[in-house]
């Protein structure tokens, strides 16, 4: 096979964006765009290419954004749209691209679509959300959902509407009416005033959220009974990759392409979350025309049940090795592509989940994990903080929490089971390891008090930030610490974006992954050709996922290892042997 088709996409860097969270130009303690503007030259120069801005549209922010009210408006916190204009135009003089998220299982309740259908059953607009009569009354007179699925959130999928006397479907929070797909008529016109509006406006490309989940099973049948404990059930199986969902994305696909009369080549990510190998190669296909890659969460759910995330249960090593190489095997010498990431604004941070977050060895297992992501194949997505080995926030209690998801759930469980239960400790316990605002904490531009010089002015009168900065900027977990710093984790992913580049047949577009000695519960090493059959050499990586010491074997003791990057100093004469938390790329040669 000759190799692989080369394209802006693939190989770029894409750093995630959390726009209440990165960088606050009006001091009132909210992340904004010209906020944003004003650190692109930090980005240019951690060696980035494009960037994911995670919703700044208008919205009453039940759910960070992701319950749209507006989609061509920007929320005002954020800024105006003129300064979204100018924020993608500064971008691309700096030759950096833009992607935005796409929201469209479902909107705002304050959407005025919604607020049309939800005025009356004959409203032309009534079947554009998902509307059904209650199934009867409890004992109590309260009228019972149509189904047993439960939110994402926590609860009944379903909420009741007293105007109307229905309920609406409802995956997610209370007021994120999802939308009904099987409407063509509401269709083109999200199509047009979620993704046309943004094209027009020059954007490069959508992470589009929740991208499995917009064809639901006909008849919305109920879930399956699997946890008996509960009143509702996760609907997982029914909700995901329905009947009609790769016809809605090669339909959304097109209407994306006949947006864009310029030549530019957009690309997109959808988030499908689970999928088989089938689904996958299906919505990522080139020669499909649906997206162009997707994110997986085999690899970030390991340590969770799937019924509830904050159920932490133990994983191995080569669990966790398995599920990642889920992310980009299944494209393996086919038309599809991958992706690869570790973080994003829904997960916890990566130092804590698999690397070691104490004082001694945060620092490299951080190193390590940035160097474990360099040298997969697909585009690689970094998300704020995480270039700088941010870690969990520790010892937080409940009510510092803001995410829907964790009071929500913190509701249910004092309801049912009160403050003072096991459920509860157990639910805090959960919510340390996984919850969302871990990861969404102001960004740490500097050591300056009370904010990490998160807004313009700090000192005495600074605004409180929207949500609690993470206490580590106090012990150099910040940019202007890191970048003095040439041992930081900072200067190494710099470091490392320059040498995914410079190899990047290997790295980025490497096929015929193998892992070697799978079994292994502290090494994580692999091998993978550039899918060049006239190239000679083989990539060949071990990584130490431990605090000892550890020795290794090579796949084949014949060849000859040349080691070409790592995360302690490369010394010459290596044995095979790796330090805690080491790792190193070699180039094999027969
Ligand atoms: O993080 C989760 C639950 O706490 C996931 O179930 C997550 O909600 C799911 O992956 C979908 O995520 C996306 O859509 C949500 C939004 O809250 C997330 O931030 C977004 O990434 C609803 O729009």
């Amino acid at each position: 096979m000759t190799r692989l088709q080369q394209k802006w996409w693939k190989e770029a860097s894409v750093y995630q964006i959390y726009p209440a969270s990165f960088k606050d130009s009006n001091n009132d303690g909210w992340g904004d765009l010209p906020g944003i503007t004003s650190k692109l030259p930090y980005l240019k120069r951690l060696g980035v290419d494009a960037i994911w801005i995670c919703p700044f549209y208008d919205s009453p922010q039940q759910d960070m954004g992701y319950d749209i009210s507006d989609y061509e408006k920007v929320w005002p916190r954020y800024g105006t749209n003129e300064d979204c204009y100018e924020l993608i135009q500064k971008c691309h003089d700096a030759g950096i691209k833009v992607v935005v998220d796409l929201v469209i299982n479902h909107c705002s309740s304050e959407h005025k679509w919604f607020q049309e259908s939800r005025s009356s059953k004959s409203n032309a607009k009534r079947d554009w959300f998902i509307w059904k009569p209650a199934k009867g009354l409890d004992a109590a007179g309260k009228p019972i959902p149509p189904n047993n699925w439960k939110s994402f959130f926590g609860g009944s999928a379903w909420e009741w509407d007293e105007k109307t006397q229905e309920f609406y479907l409802r995956l997610f929070a209370s007021k994120q009416p999802d939308f009904n797909w099987e409407n063509e008529d509401m269709r083109k016109h999200l199509y047009e005033s979620s993704a046309g509006f943004w094209l027009r406006h020059g954007i490069d490309g959508f992470r589009i959220d929740t991208a499995g989940l917009y064809s639901k099973a006909d008849g919305l049948p109920d879930a399956e009974i699997t946890d008996p404990d509960s009143e509702f059930q996760y609907p997982g199986e029914i909700t995901r990759n329905g009947p009609r969902i790769h016809e809605f994305h090669k339909e959304m696909r097109q209407y994306f392409d006949e947006q864009v009369q310029d030549g530019r080549e957009i690309f997109t990510v959808g988030e499908v979350g689970d999928c088989t190998i089938e689904g996958r190669l299906l919505y990522t296909s080139e020669n499909e025309r649906e997206m162009s890659q997707l994110f997986h969460f085999a690899h970030i759910n390991v340590g969770a049940t799937e019924l509830f995330r904050y159920n932490v249960t133990p994983f191995t090593l080569k669990e966790w090795k398995e599920a990642i190489a889920e992310s980009f095997q299944f494209a393996n010498r086919t038309d599809s592509w991958s992706t690869i990431y570790l973080e994003n604004h829904d997960q916890p941070r990566s130092v804590t989940r698999f690397g070691d977050d104490s004082p001694l060895w945060r620092n490299i297992s951080a190193k390590l994990l940035a160097l474990l992501e360099i040298s997969l194949t697909g585009t690689l997505y970094i998300y704020q903080g995480q270039e700088l080995g941010q870690t969990n926030n520790i010892g937080w209690t409940l009510d510092q929490y803001e995410d829907v998801d964790v009071q929500n759930n913190r509701n249910l469980i004092r309801e049912k089971h009160g403050d003072d239960s096991v459920h509860m400790r157990k639910f805090e316990e959960g919510v340390a390891l996984f919850s969302r605002d871990h990861s969404r904490n102001p960004f740490p531009w500097s050591s300056r008090e009370p904010d990490a010089g998160f807004s313009v002015h700090g000192g005495q009168g600074a605004p409180k930030p929207w949500l609690e900065v993470n206490d580590t900027f106090r012990d150099g977990i910040n940019v202007e610490d890191e970048e003095h710093d040439p041992e930081s984790v900072l200067n190494y992913w710099r470091q490392a974006l320059l040498v995914r580049k410079k190899h990047k047949n290997f790295l980025v577009y490497g096929q015929d992954f193998e892992f070697h000695n799978l079994d292994h519960q502290k090494l994580v090493m692999f091998t993978k050709s550039s899918g060049d059959d006239s190239e000679p050499r083989t990539l060949f990586a071990a990584l130490n996922f431990s605090s000892e010491p550890c020795d290794f074997t090579v796949p084949d003791e014949n060849a000859t290892y040349t080691p070409f990057f790592g995360n302690y100093p490369l010394e010459s004469g290596q044995k095979q042997s790796l330090r805690p938390w080491e790792g190193r790329l070699y180039f094999a040669s027969d």
